[in-house]
């Protein structure tokens, strides 16, 4: 027995040491003097993980005598990043650990270096999710995430020869002692087959059934108690499918090759974070989350309710975009089918029960899928889907008469071409409320996309803007910032992030800019010391630290950046003495495998970066970094290091971004549109410190409108025609000079890279002027670090708490 951090007494650092060695020995199987880095580090996993399992036992007894309501969280995807970190702090021991290791003769550090970083999920929405399970269980408020143990997650990205290569990223192979497999949470989940009616009841005699079994993470809440799940189901072929047949006959591995593809349905994520190729594989994969999920969720509300009867009371399902969408006629089927439901007891109960979140307004990232498919793997479903469109649209006359064109419009299936369900609408019919992330993206929401259904249902759509936790996005990331904020501000801003505001007292203070700067230095370095280990390449922790790190798309207009690159280089090389100041432009991401378009950008970047790194006129003015296979742990490492913080995506397509506030909230300046949450943060810090440029959504819709030509301005502007001919004659790939001749200008230039090229360079411009006087700049910094409250992830769940899901956080008291 152990106390926390408080308590370095010689006498508790003996017990961690020896629950460690206890862990590593019988938990493990391993001797001290043989034990590797990874041991180590999942005999101390083991030992926090004791600790959050009390706490987590005791949440669960709670939240079941608990009256109040637990919120559900679907998602196909959690971007986790590492637990370890996580875990100490949460749990309070963190310091109690590393002397602990220290006696024992391993560093820290190491030991947390030596942890995975799963990648299951694509970007911003996998992070989210993460951010708010996190926050979930520090606001105590009762909730399970369920998602996909994909066993390959988000592929590893090598560079080479300046193109990205995608490797498998089999994170299992590497044993990790956080998470229990529980063996007795087993669900069936059917496919295809046939239904039929007999006298009013459905029967459906699927073709083939495989088992979802679950894997629940523990998510410890900071300095609580409060301890909720991320269920992760993977699937297991099940004896059902198992051709015993073939196996009689000797044939193993006919008898295999069906198991194998049962098991594939957890077998990969989809490297994808904007459009679906509507494979089959992925429609499966939905299914099997949300089929999992919800006999998961009825069979512990049974047990904690004797019934279904007061299922909406008590259970909020939250829907991480559409792609759990089919949960929505999955609880209908099993509230028809097996509980004896009339249609509108069970209509009632799932409207009230779904809650939906869209995260972009891009029509192509709207899910369909053919209504062929869904009759094929889920034909029960189907006819549920259709029911609920048939009574849908019958309110819908009811309510606009005559308005035949609305019902076209408003129809859960799109009867253009071949016939497909529109996701998203279904959603939106199904749920209680419907939110957006940032209050632009909401705003536009309901002027665009569901425009027809916000007159249907005007208190249906509201907003919440997305957060991020400060305890892995401060506390972990940036420990240097940390012990400063506890020194001036005290300690409490980890749980109440509003408390930066008292960080507002000390920006003219110029002890306080003294510290802050040498903690971004500090950082800097860091992040060089990495580079050059992998990369070789050497930088000036000096220079300006200009950082866009995110997914490659032609939205978020990497290619607006690099033409500003080029411009600069240009500039340096035509005056070469000026006062310029050094800059290092960092970019990290990965591009979905079949998205040709990014992926050449990626390769732009590196052939751009290969010509200016090596040419000695720019004198080390400029380097250009492609941080590769990026990742939570490396935007842990990258973030802080930050002095410039790129959130260029053209006005109205970003629906709120999150590493922007990442940004801020580590000191870094944003030069940004008004696009998504960089409005709302441009509102807390003011316009001082913060670079905004570019069309506003009003423009772009009018440039568009009236027929945007990216020629206009590529003949009218000199710097912008000089870095696209450049890019087009080949100085960046003498090797095939035509090689970026589909870039740009001849795709149409969509997202109207050429329209904003001006703006941007010339507020670039001020970026550098102002960063040249450091004092200037590190007030702003420190005024972006004090106004960043708002974006905690714990303001953002408990909204949702509130607003949404009408679920009231546990008290210390209840959870006791
Ligand atoms: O809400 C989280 C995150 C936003 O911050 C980003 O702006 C948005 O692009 C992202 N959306 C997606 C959409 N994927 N699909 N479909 O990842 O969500």
């Amino acid at each position: 027995s152990y106390q926390p951090d408080t308590h370095l007494s010689p006498e508790n650092i003996q017990n961690v040491k020896n629950a460690i060695l206890h862990k590593l020995v019988f938990a493990l199987g391993v001797e001290p003097r043989e034990a590797s880095k990874r041991n180590w580090l999942n005999a101390s996993l083991r030992v926090v993980r004791d600790l959050s399992t009390e706490a987590w036992l005791q949440t669960r007894r709670s939240q079941a005598a608990n009256t109040s309501r637990r919120v559900y969280y679907l998602s196909m995807e959690f971007l986790m990043g590492r637990t370890f970190s996580n875990a100490m702090i949460s749990e309070g021991v963190y310091e109690l650990i590393r002397a602990a290791l220290d006696e024992l003769g391993q560093n820290l550090e190491d030991i947390i270096n030596e942890e995975g970083d799963p990648g299951l999920g694509n970007g911003g929405l996998g992070r989210l999710a993460a951010c708010y399970m996190d926050s979930l269980a520090a606001m105590k408020i009762p909730a399970i995430g369920y998602g996909i143990r994909y066993e390959y997650g988000m592929f590893r990205q090598e560079i080479k020869n300046g193109e990205q290569v995608e490797l498998p990223d089999y994170w299992l192979d590497k044993e990790f002692a956080w998470p229990y497999v529980r063996s007795s949470k087993r669900f069936p989940v059917r496919f295809g087959g046939r239904t039929w009616l007999e006298g009013k009841k459905v029967h459906w005699q699927a073709e083939e059934e495989i088992i979802a079994q679950a894997h629940d993470q523990l998510i410890p809440g900071f300095e609580t108690t409060a301890t909720n799940s991320l269920r992760l189901w993977s699937a297991h072929a099940g004896d059902k499918v198992f051709g015993l047949a073939d196996f009689n006959r000797g044939d193993y591995f006919a008898a295999m090759s069906q198991q194998n593809s049962s098991e594939n349905v957890s077998r990969v994520l989809y490297p994808d974070d904007s459009t679906y190729n509507g494979r089959e594989l992925r429609l499966r994969q939905e299914y099997f989350l949300c089929s999992a999920s919800i006999q998961d969720i009825i069979r512990r509300h049974e047990i904690e309710s004797g019934s279904c009867i007061n299922l909406a009371e008590k259970v909020a399902i939250h829907l991480n975009d559409t792609h759990p969408t089919l949960a929505i006629p999955e609880l209908m089927r099993i509230l028809i089918d097996e509980k004896g439901y009339s249609w509108e007891q069970a209509w009632n109960t799932t409207r009230k029960t779904f809650f939906y979140t869209n995260h972009t307004l891009m029509s192509e990232a709207l899910e369909t899928w053919p209504v062929e498919m869904v009759a094929r793997i889920l034909p029960r479903h189907l006819q549920i889907i259709f029911d609920i469109n048939s009574h849908f649209l019958q309110e819908v006359r009811e309510k606009f008469p005559n308005d035949e064109e609305l019902i076209r419009r408003v129809s859960i299936i799109d009867e253009q071409g071949d016939r497909r369900i529109r996701m998203a609408w279904l959603a939106v019919i199904a749920s209680s409320k419907v939110n957006g992330v940032a209050k632009i993206h909401s705003d536009l929401m309901v002027e665009s996309i569901f425009a027809d259904f916000a007159k249907i249902y005007p208190n249906r759509f509201t907003n919440v803007t997305n957060g991020v936790t400060p305890r892995r996005w401060i506390q972990i990331a940036n420990p240097g910032l940390a012990s400063i904020l506890d020194k001036y501000i005290g300690r409490k801003w980890r749980t109440d992030l509003m408390e930066l505001n008292k960080f507002n007292e000390f920006v003219d203070n110029a002890d306080v800019q003294a510290e802050i700067a040498a903690v971004k230095v500090e950082n800097k370095r860091k992040l060089a010391a990495y580079i050059e280990e992998t990369q070789g390449i050497k930088l000036n922790p000096e220079a300006i630290f200009d950082v866009q790190i995110k997914r490659i798309h032609k939205y978020k207009r990497q290619q607006l950046n690099v033409l500003h690159i080029i411009a600069h280089y240009n500039r340096i090389l035509k005056n070469p003495t000026a006062n310029w100041q050094p800059r290092v432009f960092i970019f990290a991401g990965k591009a979905a495998s079949a998205y040709y378009a990014a992926k050449k950008v990626i390769r732009l970047i590196n052939d751009v970066a290969k010509v200016i790194n090596n040419d000695d006129r720019i004198n080390d003015l400029i380097k250009v970094i492609f941080i590769p296979n990026y990742s939570v742990s490396l935007a842990q490492l990258i973030i802080p290091a930050a002095d410039l913080s790129e959130q260029i995506s053209l006005a109205g397509t970003e629906a709120s971004g999150t590493s922007n506030m990442k940004f801020a909230l580590n000191g870094a300046l944003t030069i940004g549109t008004l696009d998504g949450a960089n409005v709302e943060i441009l509102d807390r810090v003011g316009k001082e410190n913060i670079f905004i440029f570019g069309n506003t959504v009003e423009q772009v819709e009018e440039l568009r409108h009236n027929g945007y030509s990216p020629y206009r301005y590529y003949e009218q502007d000199a710097e912008l025609n000089e870095a696209i001919s450049q890019i087009l004659n080949g100085k960046f790939s003498p090797e095939d000079p035509y090689r970026y001749q589909d870039l740009i200008l001849n795709s149409g230039d969509y997202y109207q890279a050429c329209a904003d090229f001006r703006s941007y360079v010339d507020t670039q411009e001020k970026v550098a002027e102002y960063f040249a006087n450091r004092k200037a700049w590190i007030r702003s910094a420190m005024i972006n670090i004090a106004n960043m409250g708002y974006f905690s992830s714990d303001r953002s769940v408990l909204d949702y708490a509130k607003d949404i899901w009408k679920i009231e956080p546990m008290s210390e008291k209840q959870l006791a």
